[in-house]
């Protein structure tokens, strides 16, 4: 019997050689591609890229094989691409979806396929239920006699083109910010840095090869995964340090002096630096707001409020995002897992573009982002997020389970202002502290996010989460 293939919160991951087999590739590209064929019109169309992990290549090429065979025109990349870019190529060249090849940023054991659809948009639920429904009960399709053609296309110059439009690459280059880039052996590798040496922005870029081990780390922009960047600015006495995941998707910022930047407080210092430098996002009729997920922090929902615009929530999982992207009603959208897109960009988490509006941001404010964020915390208040993930035993399931089921009024001797299921149970407290714990749709973990006024309010509210959950 083989086993059941599951799109979670962003496509199907799983552990190479285990699950992650040619085979069971044929059986999920053989539902992705059934399923483009019972809704394309004419003429189906497919781009399909993948990262630089083990054996990504020949899943791609097996992929455009069989979706070849089934009278689908295959855009195949000729190398490791960002899925950002692959979003950007999908609207480009119209096609009617694309494959990524990639498990984000998850540890070198795994492998996985995103799902984008025409639009670019990761694949909302209704479209992976139906592409899980024709994995495990195929429906007869008759096959062409022969198959579409499979071309191999560079999305790279396009995309590079187009950003080179929406971030301005000259105030970064006239400040003489000094940046170094760490792709972490990721699809990055040759797309940020390569925009910026074009652009004629000195920058030193680190780990710019293929290593499927990732270094012995997962390709994952978090603080503890960022030491030799952070040894790298050291070096060459740098302003600021980025990162981007094993798609390119996720962003990872070192402020001058090393520090670690919490991707929530990013979002927030963005959107103030969009509204106050882009025509497009304030004034004038059109009037947006931002969106981000339940689990991202409320110093966005001050920021919304401090310029009166309205603020979107959404279950995590940015397809929700993508959505109020392509409805056009926000100047920018996030989560706090380190994803950001804005207003006429693709409604896909971009980890080069948010790196490089962070660059703008700091050569045009010339202030530090620490600085920045002292700034923005007077203006607004302050807001300390943290978040933890407890390993997924069947105990914790099941307590975790039975607990966020009941109803509560008093979380740990506060009282609880505001029960919030959009996703998982978030209960906010008088003081607008707040604590949300969910299962992880992407690994086997339950996550535990808290954020308070202070830094010593998080660790507090930190360690009566975990008495809460698991005492
Ligand atoms: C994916 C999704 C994100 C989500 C993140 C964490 O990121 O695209 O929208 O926030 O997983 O989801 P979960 O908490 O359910 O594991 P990526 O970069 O892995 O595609």
């Amino acid at each position: 019997m083989s086993s059941p293939i599951h799109f979670g919160t962003s496509g199907w991951r799983a552990v190479i050689a285990e699950e992650f087999t040619m085979a069971n590739v044929r059986r999920a590209v053989g539902g992705i591609a059934r399923h483009i064929v019972s809704t394309a019109t004419d003429a189906p169309s497919l781009i399909v890229g993948y990262d630089p992990r083990f054996l990504s290549e020949k899943f791609a090429a097996l992929a455009a094989e069989i979706a070849a065979q089934h009278g689908i025109h295959c855009y195949l990349s000729p190398e490791a691409v960002p899925t950002p870019t692959i979003a950007f190529a999908i609207r480009q060249r119209k096609t009617d979806g694309g494959i990524n090849f990639t498990a984000s940023h998850n540890p070198a054991e795994y492998n996985g396929i995103k799902f984008s659809m025409a639009n670019g948009a990761p694949a909302l639920p209704e479209v992976t239920r139906k592409i899980e429904a024709e994995i495990a009960n195929p429906s007869p399709v008759a096959l062409p006699a022969s198959p579409a053609p499979i071309e191999r296309a560079d999305f790279r110059p396009a995309y590079l083109e187009d950003l080179a439009q929406k971030v301005n690459l000259e105030v970064i280059r006239s400040a003489g910010l000094r940046l170094v880039y760490d792709p972490l052996y990721g699809a990055g590798r040759g797309y940020l840095d390569g925009l910026l040496a074009q652009a004629g922005v000195p920058a030193v870029s680190l780990h710019g090869r293929r290593d499927v081990l990732f270094g012995g780390h997962p390709p994952d922009p978090a603080d503890e995964h960022l030491g030799e960047l952070r040894q790298a600015m050291a070096e060459t006495g740098a302003h600021l340090g980025l990162a981007t995941d094993g798609d390119a998707d996720r962003f990872g910022i070192l402020d001058e002096g090393g520090a670690f930047i919490s991707p929530n407080h990013i979002l927030a210092l963005v959107l103030d630096y969009l509204i106050e430098s882009r025509p497009w996002a304030a004034g004038g009729t059109w009037q947006g707001g931002t969106a981000k997920s339940v689990a991202t922090t409320h110093l966005l929902n001050a920021v919304a409020a401090y310029h009166h615009i309205p603020l979107y929530e959404t279950p995590v999982g940015f397809k929700y995002i993508g959505e109020l992207i392509e409805q056009d009603k926000i100047i920018l959208g996030g989560e706090e897992s380190a994803g950001m897109t804005i207003r006429r960009h693709v409604p896909e988490k971009d980890g080069i573009l948010a790196c490089l509006l962070t660059a703008e941001m700091v050569a045009s404010r010339r202030m530090s982002l620490a600085q920045q964020l002292e700034e923005l915390f007077r203006k607004v208040g302050s807001y300390y997020p943290g978040r933890w993930n407890v390993p997924l035993t069947e105990p914790v399931k099941k307590q975790f389970i039975e607990r966020s089921r009941q109803e509560y009024s008093s979380f740990e001797g506060r009282r609880v202002a505001k029960t919030d299921r959009t996703d998982g149970l978030k209960l906010v407290l008088e003081d607008g502290s707040w604590v949300l714990f969910r299962l992880s749709g992407t690994e086997p973990v339950c996550r535990l996010y808290c954020e308070a006024p202070t830094q010593k309010g998080l660790e507090e509210l930190a360690a009566a989460a975990r008495r809460f959950l698991f005492g």
